[in-house]
């Protein structure tokens, strides 16, 4: 296996299949890790490994368990496999699979690389709702200026990483879910000196399912940069 691509998955179902084939047309592996999604998301997952059962596998956890526990658990994995690289990435098809040709190469130069779309050439979706822009522009303003992480985009949950530095994370001492696991990762990233590289993207809405987005995620990521601070 030299690339894993990390794919948490909760009610994806309409996602999922289409997403797999066109990870699988690059010649990337793929690891779902799905939460018991009442949507038979699980269940399609088994499918695609059955049919791929060298470039597809499938964690099942038992029920909604956040998506920075499912990230440290498909992180362990990879190391675990042999992963030379490693992506995370939306099921959703915000994050397109159609950059990770151009993106992977870059981890020859860098240890993190972001899908970023706040760097200069970034986009959002003209179909995101003006809420969900000023919410996402806020919250990368707040934890930067708390934090004084030198990333434009700390909250992108499409990032490329080396198996050298994932391995050199304290996995078990992350505490976060949700968008702040996002920002976590960067922080210790940063803090760890790594070459951390951001990529612009247009970041495009969801085209099938619901947003898992909450307050409850949002107010995680508000007071969680601080306990980063002086955690880390
Ligand atoms: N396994 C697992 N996956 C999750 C969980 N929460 C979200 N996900 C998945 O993580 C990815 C990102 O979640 P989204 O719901 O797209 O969150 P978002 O991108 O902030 O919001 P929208 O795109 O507006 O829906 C998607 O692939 C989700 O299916 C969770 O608790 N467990
Ligand atoms: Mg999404």
């Amino acid at each position: 296996m030299r690339t894993l691509v990390v794919l948490p998955t909760y009610n994806e179902a309409q996602n999922l299949p289409r997403m797999v084939a066109e990870l699988l047309s690059l010649g990337v592996h793929v690891l779902v890790i799905d939460d018991n999604s009442p949507d038979g998301t699980g269940q399609i997952a088994d499918e695609l490994q059955a049919k791929h059962p060298t470039a597809v596998n499938v964690i099942h956890r038992a029920g909604k368990l956040g998506l920075g526990t499912a990230y440290v658990t498909g992180f362990k994995y990879a190391l675990a496999h042999g992963a030379d690289a490693v992506i995370q990435m939306d099921a959703d098809f915000s994050h397109s699979p159609s950059y990770i040709p151009k993106f992977l190469p870059l981890l020859a130069e860098y240890d993190v690389v972001i899908g970023s779309r706040y760097t200069d050439g970034g986009r959002l979706d003209d179909r995101w709702p003006l809420w969900r822009r000023g919410l996402s522009g806020f919250g990368n303003w707040y934890a930067r200026t708390i934090t004084g992480l030198p990333i434009r985009d700390v909250t992108s949950g499409f990032r490329f990483y080396t198996r050298q530095a994932l391995a050199g994370l304290p996995l078990d001492r992350l505490v976060c879910s949700g968008y702040a696991f996002q920002i976590e990762v960067a922080y210790v990233c940063y803090r760890l000196g790594y070459r951390i590289h951001e990529e612009p993207i247009t970041f495009e809405e969801r085209e099938q399912g619901q947003s898992k987005m909450s307050t409850k995620i949002m107010f995680e990521a508000m007071w969680r940069v601080w306990q980063m601070k002086w955690r880390y």
